[in-house]
């Protein structure tokens, strides 16, 4: 009789994994169709990337939104749930509810779980703002070590230190209870978490680091110091809280980080409305995918109406309806980028056109970020000794190569020689300053400078 009911039972749980294997191949079967490229998931998956949201735990009996995440997205990260007040209201007392209901639903998607944030001068429970000296630092890589255990082995990558740096021009530290501890309390945070969970992708995380700027290149002093001494970090994050523009050093912020050897993220995304929020958040993915180490990106929430602004910022309306944010980023992914995104690009990353001559009119240099088979150009166009309204760019392709997609202009003709046209929002340029725009292509890119006219 025991011996039945135990191959009997066997007998059952062999047929479900049979049954799981032949969706798992259904499903294979479908990736590398166009329609599976029609999610913003598949299609970062397409480059080896994600494509995540911020969730909240209070929201996931939301069927629209429900509906939104499990059909867009592959990757999510706790709004709030896994943060110090959620996950340790109480000294030593831990309380994982919020954060298990984040990891299950990820796990239920076969999604990347981030983890944010083990330790952030916000949010901290009321008895850690409380302390200070060592009885704080203790407490708190007491609470990283405890965390990180509880989810060792099921979290991507963890945000351990959360926007520690200061705003404006100093490049420098954040004054906060937990600097006060001392200048090593990053570092300290990060052993922890290599030590509690050897497999999580450990990352800095931090906003208005979104180009190169004074507050981006503190931090990147503090990674490069870090990889020089053996300090483990994997990652940087860049939240992205976007207004109406973008910092034309975007992508080669990105770039500069990842060529310190870490893994680059985009980590809170949300753009405000008007203008040129679907440029913007194409921008960004075209920026994320011209650099071979940015793994992913995740939107801060997923209507506008979850959002925490309420500029409308994010890629679905209140109703659950696509907006024009989304199909550019979604266009922006099917486009394409570098392939392998945990290996470098094969041609050298970065080549720049010679410096043009300078005059009147307007003067056009482009870089390239190359890889086998294509390119992203970006053209800087700068006005000579009088303001500019209006210029078109003549940029000459290889033979056999071909424009795919152009951003912040318009472009008239694909091969030979190409025209780009200002847009309304880039046209003036005054005396002397510069904007620029962007173009992706097949083949080896323009190897002349181009041309600039005004008009
Ligand atoms: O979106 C989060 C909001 O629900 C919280 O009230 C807020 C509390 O500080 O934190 C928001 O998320 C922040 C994130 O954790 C870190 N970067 C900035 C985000 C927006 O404020």
């Amino acid at each position: 009789m025991k011996l039945r009911t135990s191959s009997g039972k066997r007998r059952t749980l062999l047929l479900s994994a049979a049954t799981a294997g032949v969706v798992v191949a259904a499903s294979i079967a479908v990736v590398g169709t166009a329609e599976a490229a029609s999610t913003l998931g598949a299609s970062a998956a397409q480059t080896g990337r994600y494509f995540g949201a911020a969730i909240a735990a209070g929201r996931l009996g939301d069927a629209t939104y429900t509906r939104i995440l499990n059909s867009e997205f592959n990757a999510v990260t706790p709004e709030n749930e896994m943060k110090w007040d959620a996950t340790e209201p109480a000294r030593g007392s831990f309380n994982y509810n919020g954060g298990d209901r984040i990891l299950n639903q990820g796990v239920a998607m076969g999604a990347k779980v981030r983890g944010h944030a083990l330790l952030w001068h916000a949010q901290q429970p009321g008895w850690a703002q409380s302390l200070t000296g060592s009885t704080l630092r203790s407490a708190a890589i007491n609470h990283v070590t405890q965390v990180a255990t509880h989810y060792k082995g099921k979290i991507y990558a963890w945000d351990v230190v959360n926007e520690a740096f200061a705003d404006g021009g100093s490049g420098a530290r954040r004054d906060s209870n937990l600097q006060r501890t001392g200048n090593d309390w990053i570092e300290a945070a990060f052993r922890a978490a290599r030590a509690a969970d050897p497999n999580a992708k450990l990352c800095y995380n931090d906003y208005n680091t979104d180009g190169i700027n004074a507050k981006s290149t503190g931090i990147y002093t503090m990674v490069r110091d870090f990889k020089s001494r053996g300090v483990p970090i994997d990652c940087v994050g860049f939240q992205s809280h976007l207004g109406t523009t973008i910092d034309s050093t975007y992508q080669a912020n990105l770039q500069r980080f990842a060529d310190l050897g870490v893994d680059v993220q985009i980590t809170e995304l949300d753009v405000q409305q008007g203008g040129n929020q679907a440029n913007i958040y194409a921008s960004v993915t075209r920026a994320c995918l011209a650099v071979a180490r940015c793994t992913g990106i995740t939107v801060w929430g997923i209507r506008d109406s979850d959002s925490w602004r309420s500029d409308n910022p994010l890629l679905f309306d209140g109703s659950g309806n696509k907006k024009a944010a989304y199909t550019s980023v979604l266009n922006a992914l099917n486009a394409g980028g570098n392939t392998n995104p945990t290996t470098p690009p094969v041609t050298p990353p970065v080549t720049t056109s010679p410096p043009p001559q300078t005059g009147s009119g307007c003067t056009a240099t482009v870089s390239l970020n190359s890889w086998n088979g294509g390119y992203v150009a970006t053209v800087r166009v700068t006005a000579g000794s009088s303001a500019v309204n209006g210029w078109t760019v003549n940029v000459t392709l290889p033979s056999g190569g071909a424009v795919t997609g152009t951003w912040s202009a318009t472009n008239s003709g694909t091969t030979g020689t190409v025209s780009f046209r200002s847009v309304d929002y880039n046209r003036q340029v005054p005396a002397g300053g510069s904007t620029e725009f962007g173009f992706q292509g097949t083949g080896a890119g323009p190897g002349a400078t181009p041309t600039c006219t005004v008009g």
